[in-house]
């Protein structure tokens, strides 16, 4: 890490600019700083809950290490693939929320944006931070993440409400005690019923476990009293914390007993402050709340993440300890959760309730599709998830960035792509006929989220056109709709998908390209400039083919 001024300082780079006044897209401040990170991904076996696992992380860290940055600044990353033991397999990071500008070629996306990183070699990352807030990133390779291949990032900026203390970024994530392969097995498997269901629930990869409650014949080695994660209050000082669902599947609803918490920012995009006891959050959205520590200076209080009923969970609640500076430390806390009772619907917050700080209008839409949501059993008997009538696939070996770099355009129909040309701004209708929630994902975009609710959509009122809430992961919820549009002026191929690994895995994921004339032509300075594929994207692709040569890759998912 540079030693060069983030937060703190009494000069920060973006200045006069707020989060009222500033447009988040257009005005972020010109810092010509890069942050510098060195990512080494390899297994290892770790224990955050008591109960070892064999997992893949970053620099053998888990949660992975936090990557910081200003506002405007650039961030670096040489990723290395260090996954040499048995099995070998590839990876690929993906900067979650990240509009990546005139940027594709860095999107993390394997069979998309780029050929997986082969075991053994690097590849390095270079983007913008142009939004700012809290975010994550991880790896975009099947299901890899749910080994606990995540890790925290914070971009400093203009916030709407006073703020004293920083706590940092907080996971939420539902935990799966075999390795992801095993699950993605399991959830591609002939007859598989359709839910899979998580062993425990961590607050900043931490928790305990009951190892009395394993299956019959489990000799993994396990312990019952694994430390929970632990925070300090500051009397009469005002926290801000930064959550964040990195889960495979699960929902969550967070509170802190005794206090409320004032909502600031969702995902990347700061809101109108409100008041709430509770917060639902799907995998892959954040939640930025402010929290007064206005109680018994001498107190402890709990901080519960709970996965909601419409997820499916063994073990769904999970505890932190929060100390104000003058308690007992050893002791546990003896609080009273708030009465919140769980809807079971697996909604985000109401969008009248969720208005972002700098209004934009909502654009007239230039293309309206729609989206259903259905699940299907193939003639093996896998249940796959479709998305627009079709369960994707990707190609490892042929990502569709290069494919339309090369100027062809006849895509398999089990890579699910929607070119969308010249297009300014496109409107989705995503109905929801199935009995699961789906945390929806757009790459390189916030989405307008237009509508929201149980059932079809029915033409029901946008909410708010002059300022519909923005995000880039949008619930819906179990026999609900909801309706987005996405201004398609960011040259690339993005996927639009389900955040839920499994889903993920059995097909739920779709690409839309935006722009295809900039991608073939080129743009800009940096990456994608020119008339060819970047050089170090082409050559990951080399290194790919030859791994594959050598080593038959069974691939039973969809791979993304
Ligand atoms: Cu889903």
């Amino acid at each position: 890490m540079s030693t060069d001024s983030l937060r703190g300082s009494f000069s920060v780079p973006w200045g006069h600019r707020t989060s009222h006044d500033s447009n988040p897209y257009t005005e972020a401040p010109v810092t010509q700083r890069t942050r510098r990170y060195d990512f080494n991904i390899s297994r290892g076996v770790i224990a955050p809950d008591g109960y070892e696992k064999r997992v893949i992380l970053v620099n053998g860290q888990f949660p992975g290490p936090l990557i910081e940055a200003n506002w405007g600044d650039y961030i670096e990353v040489n990723v290395h693939n260090n996954i040499l033991d048995q099995p070998q397999e590839g990876t690929s990071i993906h900067w979650h929320g990240f509009l990546q500008t005139r940027n594709v070629w860095d999107d993390g996306t394997p069979g998309v944006s780029q050929c997986p990183i082969a075991p053994g070699k690097s590849f390095t990352y270079k983007f913008r931070a142009e939004l700012y807030g809290t975010s994550w990133y991880h790896s975009h390779y099947s299901a890899q993440y749910a080994s606990g291949l995540f890790g925290p990032i914070v971009v400093y900026g203009p916030h709407n409400a006073v703020q004293d203390i920083d706590l940092g970024p907080i996971f939420v994530s539902d935990w799966w005690h075999e390795e992801y392969y095993a699950t993605v097995k399991k959830v591609m498997s002939p007859g598989f019923e359709g839910r899979a269901f998580s062993d425990n629930n961590l607050i900043n990869g931490r928790m305990n476990f009951n190892c009395s409650t394993v299956d019959a014949g489990d000799t993994t080695k396990c312990s019952n009293n694994a430390e929970l994660s632990k925070f300090k209050f500051q009397s009469g000082k005002a926290h801000r914390l930064r959550f964040i669902n990195s889960g495979a599947e699960g929902v969550q609803r967070i509170s802190i007993d005794e206090h409320t918490m004032t909502v600031i920012a969702n995902d990347f995009v700061e809101i109108e402050p409100y008041d709430t006891t509770v917060v639902t959050l799907g995998i892959g959205q954040r939640v930025d709340v402010v929290v007064k520590a206005n109680q018994n200076p001498t107190g402890a209080y709990w901080l519960r993440s709970n996965l909601t009923s419409c997820s499916n969970a063994k073990q769904p609640f999970a505890f932190a300890a929060i100390y104000y500076d003058k308690a007992n430390t050893k002791a546990k806390p003896v609080s009273t959760p708030w009465d919140v009772p769980d809807p079971g619907t697996c909604a985000n917050d109401d969008l009248a309730l969720t208005k972002p700080s700098f209004p934009i209008k909502l654009p007239e839409p230039s293309w309206t599709q729609n989206m259903d949501i259905s699940v299907t059993r193939n003639s093996s008997g896998i249940l796959l998830w479709q998305f627009g009538g079709v369960a994707a696939r990707v190609d490892y070996n042929s990502p569709t960035l290069l494919q339309v770099k090369n100027n062809n355009f006849n895509f398999e129909p089990e890579m699910n792509v929607m070119n969308f040309g010249g297009n300014s701004s496109i409107r989705f209708i995503v109905n929801n006929p199935t009995p699961a929630p789906h945390p929806m994902h757009a790459h390189g975009a916030n989405m307008y989220i237009l509508s929201a609710g149980p059932g079809n959509y029915t033409n029901t009122p946008i909410v708010r056109p002059e300022n519909p809430m923005r995000r880039d992961v949008q619930m819906v919820q179990p026999f609900g709709h909801v309706v987005v549009q996405i201004d398609s002026t960011n040259p690339g191929v993005w996927p639009f998908h389900c955040h839920i690994a499994w889903h993920a895995s059995a097909g739920f994921f779709s690409q839309m390209i935006f722009q295809p004339d900039e991608i073939i032509r080129g743009y800009g300075s940096g990456s994608g400039s020119g008339p060819f594929v970047p050089p170090r994207v082409s050559q990951t692709c080399r290194d790919w083919d030859a791994f594959t040569k050598k080593v038959v890759l069974d691939q039973i998912d969809s791979g993304f």
